[in-house]
């Protein structure tokens, strides 16, 4: 089991052949074209009924006459074929309807795609892949759609990927990297995404691109070279709307652009003195007659200029769109990440989704563990997707739930949504490991319907992934549910964020670079005090982005919850917890128990030796070790940073004491030299 056929696998079911005669013999597919999505359900009906059941039945595309049969098709074609239906429920787009009580059995949907409505029309996933074929935030090898520069010819994965989202609800890919490449644009690979979309419509699932704003300057092979991009020159008004109809001719069905903009030195309408939503509405207009929507990124932040002490790049989204309310077209939609930084272990909600009420807006969420741990450490994500989409925002003192703020209920708009970073490679286990499947999973499972428990999700994917031994589901849900604490824990509690190395890798302990750098993730940790304050009173005013409820809650220290606390206060490191601790020493004992946990999780592993495949077990367990000593790392070396800043005992006598521990200096060094670490805390005796 390479991983590849992810929670498709359908698994022979013990006695499966119990099931034959209450199964129906025939399926009905509304649909001829091997294109359509309807025909591919009608296959997919009939290969899992074989592998599960081991029960054979034959697909016909028009109503056959047969009683014993499984209709797939939309609402429009059944009714078509079998005449009026009494109580179907009101579909949305996407919808379906499921009914084993009739005969013929019925699966119908509003469109082709789809008594279950999605509960927002955008679940998207954004790739991250370059033309070069490399990914950013990767980790799982190349790109399966991009080789040096343009679209590879075969497009198997590509669509084996599309047949995996579609059955967990996600109806597009943005196929190429937030930190876009003009050449996107050529000719050439115009027609090569017309290919993307080909092997993708059959799964119900369309293809969006992500533009680099100047690309009318920069010399597209194929296109016009003009000498501005200033989204309101006719020039550039006109290059957009050409390349824009060139793309729908190649993907009539094309879902839309996302644009990053004026955002860690990507160009944008700033240039020109325009605001953003001028610049998001330029695309807005070019893709109105084709039905495309935008999908603009509120990741925008100037980190360069972040020298000063007190500027907060948390507030910088506010500063950008906040007064932009009202302006954008109808058809974009704001892409706000789920917290206000950039994907750490722990952040509030983004204040931006209770501050933009006329705008649409999605949230983005990130499956590809950038922060944490890079698939090598195992951290599922819907606990920690779930405290922001259940958070109350309380806008106007209303129930204002982020859930209900993306799906456009609490606002009133019809767009609305979900982005998920996934950028999955050619690696057989698609992100690069077995377990954190489970967060693509549970993403499109989210998206569909935000309201589904955590654990719940975790183990539909577990008995579908690997089966439904009650051991295994135990051990995994554990292990899984533990995962998110664990890892907060030794990587960064109390608001702190992930204390990774911020400079380039965002993998691994590096602390000292929070405070050093101008990416503005600090820390503002010196010998007696820790914490950014963020209030209104005394520091840079962010908490007073929510609506007032929630910023009294944040301003306040004693109503702070502790998982926040130094997201929003500056404390000394003898400031007690709600919990009755004092910070420093919560420090250390957290950081030595979520590697406690981590350590537990190899030795829970290992207990399914032989209930699960070999090959998927080895490949896991790799990785359950690897955690267990790099969880060591890091809380060592956290707690020996902080300890040396602040001076301040363990009061259990651990930190800077690891009787157990070989260093690497004790080794006999083969092929390896020894350089000096930095900061040395991560480093056995600085080197
Ligand atoms: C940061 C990533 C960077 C992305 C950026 C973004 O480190 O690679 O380009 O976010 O989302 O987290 O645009």
């Amino acid at each position: 089991e390479s991983g590849l056929a992810a929670w498709l696998r359908y698994a022979p079911l013990q006695g499966g052949e119990s099931y034959h005669s209450s199964l129906p013999s025939h399926i009905v597919a509304l649909n001829t074209s091997s294109a359509s999505p309807v025909y591919v359900a009608g296959q997919e009906l009939q290969q899992g009924l074989q592998s599960i059941y081991g029960k054979q039945c034959n697909v016909h595309h028009s109503s056959n006459g047969a009683s014993s049969s499984i209709v797939v098709g939309t609402l429009d074609e059944y009714t078509k074929a079998y005449g009026s239906l009494n109580n179907t429920p009101d579909l949305i787009e996407d919808g379906y309807w499921l009914s084993t009580e009739s005969s013929p059995v019925q699966i119908l949907g509003k469109n082709e795609r789809g008594a279950f409505n999605p509960n927002a029309p955008v679940r998207w996933t954004n790739e991250w892949d370059n033309l070069d074929g490399s990914i950013e935030r990767g980790f799982a090898g190349n790109s399966n759609w991009f080789a040096n520069g343009v679209i590879v010819s075969n497009l198997t994965r590509t669509a084996e990927y599309a047949r995996l989202l579609a059955s967990i609800g996600i109806n597009a890919v943005v196929v190429n990297n937030v930190n876009a490449n003009a050449s996107l644009l050529t000719p050439q690979n115009i027609e090569g995404l017309g290919r993307i979309a080909d092997v993708m419509r059959p799964y119900g699932v369309q293809v969006g691109i992500s533009l680099y704003f100047s690309s009318p300057i920069s010399g597209v092979k194929g296109q016009a070279n003009l000498t501005t991009f200033d989204p309101l020159d006719e020039s550039v008004v006109t290059w957009w709307t050409n390349v824009t109809s060139q793309i729908y001719q190649q993907v009539p069905d094309m879902a839309g652009y996302l644009v990053k903009a004026n955002s860690e030195g990507q160009p944008g309408p700033l240039t020109y003195n325009r605001t953003l939503a001028q610049g998001a509405n330029l695309f807005a207009k070019a893709l109105q007659p084709h039905g495309g929507i935008v999908m603009f990124r509120a990741f925008v932040y100037n980190n360069l200029n972040e020298t000063d002490w007190y500027a907060d790049r948390a507030n910088a989204q506010i500063q950008f769109f906040k007064p932009l309310d009202g302006e954008f077209d109808f058809n974009v939609i704001i892409q706000i990440k789920y917290g206000p930084i950039d994907f750490q272990v722990r952040e509030p909600a983004s204040p931006l989704f209770a501050n933009i009420p006329k705008s649409n807006a999605a949230i983005e969420l990130q499956v590809t563990q950038e922060y944490l741990g890079q698939q090598c450490h195992l951290v599922y994500l819907a606990p920690l997707w779930k405290t922001i989409l259940d958070f109350d925002l309380r806008v106007d003192n209303e129930s204002s739930l982020v859930r209900d703020v993306v799906s456009g209920q609490r606002f009133n708009h019809s767009l609305g949504g979900y982005a998920g970073v996934v950028n999955v490679g050619t690696n057989d286990t698609w992100i690069g490991s077995h377990m954190a499947m489970s967060n693509l999973y549970a993403y499109g499972r989210l998206a569909w319907d935000p309201t589904l428990d955590s654990q719940y999700i975790l183990q539909e994917w577990i008995r579908l992934t690997f089966n439904a031994d009650q051991s295994v589901v135990n051990t995994m849900t554990q292990i899984s549910m533990e995962s998110w604490p664990a890892y907060e824990n030794y990587s960064g509690n109390l608001g702190e964020q992930t204390l990774t190395d911020i400079l380039y890798t965002h993998f691994g302990p590096n602390p000292q670079t929070q405070d050093n750098t101008v990416w503005g993730q600090w820390t503002r940790a010196d010998h007696t005090t820790i914490g950014m304050d963020r209030t209104v009173s005394n520091g840079t005013g962010f908490a007073g982005n929510y609506p007032p409820e929630i910023a009294a809650m944040y301003e306040n220290i004693a109503t702070t919850p502790d998982n926040l606390l130094l997201w929003f206060h500056h404390v000394n490191y003898t400031h007690l917890l709600h919990s009755g601790e004092t910070v420093i020493q919560d420090f250390y004992d957290q950081h030595y128990a979520g590697a406690a946990t981590a350590q537990t999780f190899a030795t829970m592993w290992e207990s399914l030796k032989g209930k699960i495949d070999d090959e998927r077990y080895y490949d896991q367990l790799f990785r359950q070790v690897y955690q267990a000593g790099h969880s060591l790392v890091w809380r060592d070396a956290i707690s020996n940073f902080y300890h040396n800043i602040s001076g301040i005992l363990d009061v259990a006598n651990r930190v800077g004491n690891h009787p157990y521990r070989i260093e690497a200096e004790s080794m006999q060094l083969d092929g390896y030299k020894p350089y000096t670490v930095i900061p040395f805390e991560a480093a056995s005796n600085y080197t």
